[in-house]
């Protein structure tokens, strides 16, 4: 008797990607699989990515595939000049407009495949170009786009937590940015500073207190400086916290501090985050914002295929 050939599903859907970690925040860098999106800009890819393509940012991100910490970062051909790569990232929320980490888990997997070498490169994304440099060491430092306050010391009342109040900038992303002086921000309260940054949000979102044009604030982020070290915590767009000390958020941070005349060009503000790991930024003045840049370090954690086989009832990813 000849023996039965197990019946296998087909294979519709094949995306290659590598997967790294920057100070303890994943990416995903997918680099090929993706429909086409269509649009002259960037901007306008990651519109008609949000609007028309969702379920491919769903099969990448979430579960089963992905889960709610990871960013992804899908690879494009750039498509202002001398760019070496654009760049869209996404979440489990929605696309966003830069990611920090992201770009330097970008650029280590740019490396890692060979593709780029020690040196400045720029890269094409959203909200505009950035240039990164890879040091012969491995960090990466990201020029980001201009930063800036956009309101300083907003009130906003908070179910459960009272009258709390913080400054609103731009970092790339929208923050919500809360001094908690001494307090521990420690790994073990997590799920509290969780519960405490969501409450935020809503509540900003409740009084309309937006970014510039009415951009939501997607972004919260909580600061302190207790034993003298500068920790954070920040809540994602979907809910989770950033294990990073957050490229964007420190971004905002360093244009905030320099608004107060607390931190001068080109000095350097350590910024550690609930996990323990850390980025340093500082920054350079361009007009009345800052050009933050934010050096890390990226390690390479898996490469491998996205597979997508007929039947598969979670394909497009576990939805809410
Ligand atoms: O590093 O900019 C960042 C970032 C944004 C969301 C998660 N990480």
């Amino acid at each position: 008797m000849s023996p039965v050939a197990p019946s296998i599903p087909r294979v519709t859907h094949c995306l290659s990607f590598v997967d790294s970690h920057s100070a303890g925040e994943p990416t995903r860098v997918v680099l090929d699989g993706f429909p086409e999106l269509p649009g002259e800009t960037l901007a306008q890819q990651r519109e008609a990515l949000g609007r028309d393509f969702d379920r491919w940012r769903t099969l990448v991100n979430l579960e089963p595939r992905g889960n709610d910490v990871l960013v992804s970062a899908l690879l494009l051909p750039p498509k202002q000049p001398d760019c070496v790569a654009g760049v869209i990232y996404f979440n489990n929320a929605g696309p966003l407009g830069m990611c920090g980490h992201g770009t330097m888990g970008l650029v280590s997997t740019l490396a890692y495949l060979g593709r780029i070498g020690p040196g400045d490169h720029r890269i094409d994304t959203p909200v505009g170009v950035v240039t990164a440099t890879l040091h012969d060491d491995g960090r990466v430092s990201v020029a980001n786009v201009p930063a800036y306050r956009h309101l300083q010391n907003v009130s906003v009342n908070v179910e459960g937590l009272g009258e709390i109040r913080g400054d609103v900038a731009w970092g790339g992303n929208w923050f919500f940015l809360v001094d908690v002086g001494e307090r521990v921000l420690s790994l073990e309260d997590v799920a509290g500073l969780g519960d405490e940054t969501l409450r935020i949000r809503q509540a900003l979102s409740d009084a309309e207190i937006t970014g510039e044009d009415g951009a939501e604030i997607d972004h919260i982020e909580l600061f302190s400086h207790a034993g003298g070290v500068n920790r954070n915590f920040v809540m994602c767009p979907g809910g989770a916290y950033d294990r990073s000390p957050c490229g964007t958020g420190t971004s905002a941070k360093l244009a905030c501090l320099a608004a107060d005349g607390q931190l001068q060009p080109g000095q350097v503000w350590r910024q550690e985050s609930v996990i323990g790991s850390v980025f340093e930024g500082v920054y350079s003045l361009e007009g009345d914002q800052v050009r933050p840049v934010i050096t890390g370090q990226a390690f390479i954690t898996m490469q491998g295929e996205l597979i997508v086989q007929d039947g598969d009832p979670f394909a497009w990813g576990i939805r809410p």
